[in-house]
């Protein structure tokens, strides 16, 4: 399943993201804001249970949270702006990482780090990567999630191309996708037109 987030303030922020004149700190804080809108929405099933509150008023029961605990994960290493987004939205999350770089010749994803919370399959899992390309890094990450054990997962990115959620929806069936825009292609390169250009390169400004 792929959600759009439609709303107009992700729509109007990742317009700015994509302008080339979009300086790194700009960047950075548009990248963080959209993550948390798209968190917003990706979150919007969880589970409450009422608890009981005294208010200064009266004693009554309210919705808290309930269920499964969070984790994030973040692609090194465009997630990491991702994840410390939404770990302010969601501060008893886990945060974990997975290093991936893509090999520029196969364009295959290279996996050389993964550190998680330990009790994976004990939480909903929230895979943080800005660009879903070719899906080959969201992929690998989520093999590697499955195969300590995780059972819920979602994958959300801010840019997607249609050939990358296609390969996920294929791989990883069970997987939810939620993304802010779907755009035209993959360029030969593997870069998604019209894109953004690379987003590590932009939140680290290492081009
Ligand atoms: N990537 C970009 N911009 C693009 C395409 C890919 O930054 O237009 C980077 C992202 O950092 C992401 C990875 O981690 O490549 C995704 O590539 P893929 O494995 O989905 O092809």
């Amino acid at each position: 399943m792929v959600t759009v987030v439609t709303h107009p303030l992700v729509q109007h922020k990742l317009t700015l993201l994509r302008d080339e004149n979009t300086g790194v700190k700009d960047f950075r804080e548009l990248a963080s804001e959209i993550a948390t809108l798209m968190a917003y929405e990706a979150t919007r099933d969880l589970e409450l249970q009422d608890v009981t509150v005294q208010t200064p008023i009266t004693s009554a029961e309210f919705p808290m949270l309930s269920g499964k605990k969070l984790a994030l994960i973040a692609i090194l290493r465009a997630g990491l702006i991702m994840a410390d987004a939404i770990v302010k939205l969601i501060p008893a999350a886990k945060v974990g990482h997975i290093g991936l770089y893509r090999d520029p010749e196969t364009l295959k994803p290279v996996e050389y780090y993964v550190k998680l919370p330990q009790d994976i399959s004990e939480r909903r899992i929230f895979v943080l990567d800005p660009m879903l390309a070719t899906g080959g890094s969201a992929i690998d990450a989520i093999r590697t999630l499955q195969a300590r054990g995780a059972q819920s997962i979602k994958l959300m990115s801010i840019l997607a191309a249609p050939e990358g959620i296609r390969a996920v929806e294929e791989a990883c069936p069970d997987v939810e996708i939620v993304v802010a825009a779907i755009d035209s292609h993959l360029n030969d390169h593997g870069y998604i037109v019209p894109g953004l250009g690379d987003a590590g390169d932009r939140i680290y400004g290492t081009k």
